[in-house]
């Protein structure tokens, strides 16, 4: 098998182990603790039948009681729930999106933050019939965070990115009455449909969130996506590392954790400062390493190659190594344990945004006028707290990987150019991948998202599934947590071409890639859309007709919900392995497995058992080839 030797999850599970020793000779708390005190969780919430949403209540639906005291049933119950879980989701989503048209709004040459791809803002400029010709890029780059901006709020009118996808799809959002409004409106009318009193049936009810979803996916998460890589350049495949092995002993380390990348970008900049260097080293440290938790990770590594230290159930790995002078936090996904942790060892837990105010951090509020400032104070921090590190409570396990991330659409467009056999031109475009997919060398496509979940062994159905997939020909798109428990088995290095199947595994050696492929954070999922859309353009199909397939395994958090309703809403087949707070209600769980596939050519499958849920998806993918006579 090469020079490849993947990490196991009982390899991390052990230096985790060797971790929590640290910690409770230090008297500090785990998730994995908590986790105990908090099980069995409460059988209402779990199946998604207890309903809070005014004072009459709470009211839980049992065989004896079923119906709340408004006379709500469960269906409705449920299904308002599943809701108003989306709509945070897509609040959350959309709101970082916001955040970054903020920081392109105060782009300027000589500023903070600059436009480092003006190809790419020129590019989108006139997609959205925006003027270009003669105009300064900077004025352009206001001119479009505006416009942006008005997708948000704006009266009239459908989200100016659905025109991306195919006609096909663009009828049947409208044709179902799913077409996102304004951004912001979508969730408002979320949140007003399951007031009490409003909807309680749960055909509107999913309409609705698959709505709201596609508000995210379509509009705030590609936002997100589009203008960081405006501001931050569009990333290219670039070496990086994995696991908490990347954190180095000698060093000031310093571990950013979240999701917007105006912060993390300032922060990597002033690291490498050769003064902030020399300030380190007066300190007493050799230099400075900058590592990442959770999407800001994604953000920078495929950026900046900046190392990966882990994913969300290993952020409180990083401060129990003892070494972590800093985690610098922006928005979602922050464990509030990081405070409470982070008094037990030397480390400084900062806050920096008024959406993310924790107890025990030091909060140094950040924002786009003072970013520079602010963040040289924040490694200025790191590098004096070296001092206060307590030797003998220092363990880093020795544990890493190699990865090779980036693969935005526009680098996997040109890495895969030469990857074609076709006499005619097609080049820039997904046809070679479509050539790959039509003759079999490669089965079909798993889009594998989303974040880990105490209720499945951490990283264990992310790794296992994308094992089996890719021996089974079939390649892996990764993103958000997912993509970095590739990276920490070691499925991002090139060399785990030899797991693949004979097919995959000619793909990746002739275009040099590894057979899991990163394409960024949470947000980046609109990238996905956006690859899917292009391959349906490219080839003539449906999205619905591609051997494609979506798969969040440990999903946790509410966007992910918000992403299951706006891949499933663009026609790709999704795959959960942690149910959404829907069995209670057999109608919920009708329209979300079968009912929407009338409308969108889609719909879920909850399965829970790992082995079972890759064999569905392989056998989904395969069926979709034989519907194609291919
Ligand atoms: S960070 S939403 S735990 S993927 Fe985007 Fe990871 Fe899930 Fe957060």
């Amino acid at each position: 098998m090469g020079d490849l030797k993947l990490t196991t999850v009982e390899e991390m599970e052990a230096a985790t182990a060797r971790l929590l020793e640290t910690g409770a000779k230090v008297g500090a708390d785990a998730w994995q603790l908590r986790v105990k005190n908090q099980t069995p969780h409460c059988k209402f919430g779990e199946q998604g039948v207890c309903c809070r949403i005014c004072a009459m209540g709470p009211c839980r639906i049992t065989p004896k009681a079923p119906r709340g005291i408004c006379g709500c049933d469960v269906h409705g119950i449920v299904g308002r729930n599943y809701l108003k879980f989306t709509a945070g989701g897509a609040a959350t989503h959309s709101d970082h999106g916001r955040e970054i048209c903020h920081t392109l709004y105060a782009a300027q040459p000589d500023g903070a933050y600059k436009v480092k791809d003006p190809e790419k803002l020129i590019r989108i400029a006139k997609e959205w019939g925006v003027e270009t010709e003669g105009k300064d890029i900077y004025d352009l780059a206001h001119e479009m965070a505006e416009t942006a901006l008005m997708e948000y709020g704006k009266p009239f009118g459908v989200q100016r990115w659905l025109k991306r996808a195919p006609e096909h799809t663009q009828k049947l959002w409208h044709d179902a009455e799913i077409e996102p409004r304004a951004i912001d409106r979508e969730v408002a009318t979320s949140l007003h449909m399951t007031h009490m009193g409003c909807s309680s049936k749960p055909e509107a009810l999913v309409r609705q969130s698959l709505r709201a979803g596609l508000a995210d996916g379509w509009g705030g998460s590609m936002c997100g996506t589009e203008f960081s890589d405006v501001l931050f350049g569009t990333p290219k495949p670039i070496d990086t590392e994995a696991n908490l092995g990347v954190m180095n002993a000698d060093n000031v380390n310093i571990v950013v954790h979240g999701h917007d990348p105006s912060l993390s970008e300032m922060v990597c900049e002033y690291a490498d400062d050769p003064e902030m260097i020399a300030y380190a080293k007066s300190m007493g440290a050799k230099g400075i390493t900058v590592s990442g938790v959770c999407c800001t990770s994604n953000e920078v590594a495929m950026r900046r190659g900046i190392p990966m230290a882990g994913n969300f159930l290993q952020q409180e790995n990083v401060v129990l190594t003892g070494a972590c002078e800093a985690i610098v936090v922006d928005v979602q996904c922050i464990f509030p344990a990081l405070g409470p942790l982070s008094k037990c060892f030397h480390t400084k837990f900062i806050t920096t945004s008024p959406i993310a105010q924790m107890p025990d951090s030091d909060y140094i509020r950040f924002d786009v006028g003072t970013a520079a400032e602010k963040a040289k104070q924040i490694v200025k921090i790191a590098c004096e707290n070296f001092k206060n590190r307590k030797p003998d409570l220092v363990y880093i396990p020795d544990m890493k990987q190699k990865a090779t991330v980036g693969y935005s659409l526009e680098a996997l467009v040109k890495t895969l150019d030469g990857v074609t056999n076709s006499q005619v031109d097609v080049t820039g475009t997904t046809k070679p991948l479509i050539e790959c997919i039509t003759s079999g060398v490669i089965r079909g496509a798993v889009a594998m998202v989303g974040c880990n979940n105490p209720k499945i062994r951490p990283d264990y159905a992310h790794i296992e599934l994308m094992k089996k997939l890719i021996a089974n020909d079939i390649v892996v798109v990764a993103s958000g947590c997912s993509a970095q428990a590739a990276a920490k088995a070691g499925l991002m290095d090139k060399a785990a071409k030899d797991l693949c199947g004979a097919g995959l595994k000619r793909v990746c050696e002739l275009a040099d890639i590894p057979p899991v492929l990163h394409m960024g954070s949470c947000v980046d999922i609109s990238r996905m859309m956006v690859l899917v859309a292009e391959l349906a353009k490219d080839s003539g199909l449906n999205i619905s007709q591609l051997p494609v397939v979506g798969c969040a395994p440990e999903w946790m958090s509410e966007k992910a919900v918000s992403i299951g309703n706006y891949v499933v809403a663009t026609g790709i087949d999704t795959f959960l392995g942690v149910d959404p707070y829907v069995a209670g209600s057999s109608e919920m769980g009708q329209w979300l497995t079968e009912g929407v596939r009338d409308w969108v050519e889609a719909a879920y499958t909850v399965e829970t058992d790992i082995e079972k849920l890759v064999d569905k998806m392989i056998d989904r993918i395969e069926e979709k080839r034989t519907a194609l006579g291919i």
